[in-house]
């Protein structure tokens, strides 16, 4: 992290009068938990009110993460508040923001910080790193740096936006991501507890994954399973659908796991997962993005068509 970044922030973060944070539309466990943890550090280090922002739905089983109560749905604050300062995270590209995105242009600075794969940066000051196992990490860092205060709730929200995101550590690529945890733990984060936290599903949303799980099919000799959510099934499910890529995920010799949602008639989203083989660039190819072994899009087309194209990428990329 450059110090001249961080002195700016700090600049920053002691003259606004307004202060706003938001992650990505549909926040995961990552988006929601670093959000809160960053808003709430604000408050207690600077003595200043922080509005947190958010598009779409928070899944069911983020309902009993520290602070939850304190997001907002974006279209309850009045549009013609302009924040002095507005922290985007976790946003990956520019039409993951959704509707908090006239907030995000119209305040008088902004900051990103993500660990997405970003083309460009889209706001004033930037602390991107996609080495960083979460957007949290990413924070418990800039914390850590700048010698800021931490309280449970903070610690908590920080470890589980890690915990999340690296899928309980499977995902974990560097050293680094388990010194902050170890330090976490030192500080009295409960591992099993968030855990636990975590398992607050719906009855129906379970029962849903596994029947969509159940109807999977297997392609290219059992090297991609392919799932299919309708519309009325979309309804029940918490979330990206996670239950389900995790569940094929473990099948023996898939290599590929992939997720059709019909979000609308016009509208299908994909999640992607590869099973040490990058799904981004398959991804990427039909307008979305994400992670190198996790990735998604939501294109404007039925999910007939989407389906075909998919297969099409698939084609080229499995021989
Ligand atoms: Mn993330």
């Amino acid at each position: 992290m450059k110090e001249e970044n961080l002195r700016i922030l700090i600049d920053k973060i002691e003259t606004a009068k307004s202060i706003a944070v938001a992650g990505h539309k549909n926040p995961d466990g990552d988006s929601l938990c670093s959000v809160l943890a960053l808003a709430h550090m604000i408050k207690i280090n600077f003595n200043k009110n922080v509005v947190c922002l958010y598009d779409g739905n928070i899944p069911d089983m983020l309902d009993n993460v520290p602070l939850r109560d304190e997001i907002q749905y974006h279209a309850n604050i009045d549009p013609a508040n302009k924040f002095d300062l507005f922290f985007i995270l976790d946003y990956g590209t520019k039409n993951h923001i959704g509707g908090v995105l006239p907030f995000f242009s119209e305040a008088a600075f902004t900051v990103e910080i993500d660990h997405h794969k970003v083309d460009e940066t889209i706001a004033d000051l930037s602390f991107n790193d996609d080495k960083a196992a979460s957007v949290g990490a990413i924070i418990f860092n800039m914390a850590n740096t700048l010698k800021w205060e931490r309280d449970k709730q903070i610690n908590d929200l920080l470890a589980l936006s890690i915990l999340t995101d690296t899928g309980f550590f499977k995902y974990a690529r560097t050293g680094k991501v388990f010194r902050y945890m170890a330090s976490l733990v030192d500080d009295g984060v409960d591992i099993e507890a968030l855990s636990n936290l975590l398992n607050n599903k719906p009855r129906k949303t379970v029962i849903t994954e596994a029947s969509v799980a159940s109807r999977a099919e297997f392609l290219f000799n059992g090297r991609l399973a392919l799932a299919t959510i309708d519309s009325k099934e979309y309804k029940n499910i918490d979330g990206r659908g996670e239950t389900v890529l995790s569940l094929l995920g473990q099948i023996k010799g898939v290599e590929y796991i992939a997720l059709l949602k019909k979000q609308k008639d016009n509208q299908t989203g994909l999640s992607l997962r590869g099973k040490a083989k990058p799904v981004d660039g398959i991804a990427a190819a039909l307008g979305g993005g994400g992670h190198s072994y996790a990735a998604g899009a939501v294109v404007q087309d039925s999910l007939e068509n989407v389906r075909e194209k998919l297969l099409e990428l698939f084609r080229r990329e499995i021989r």
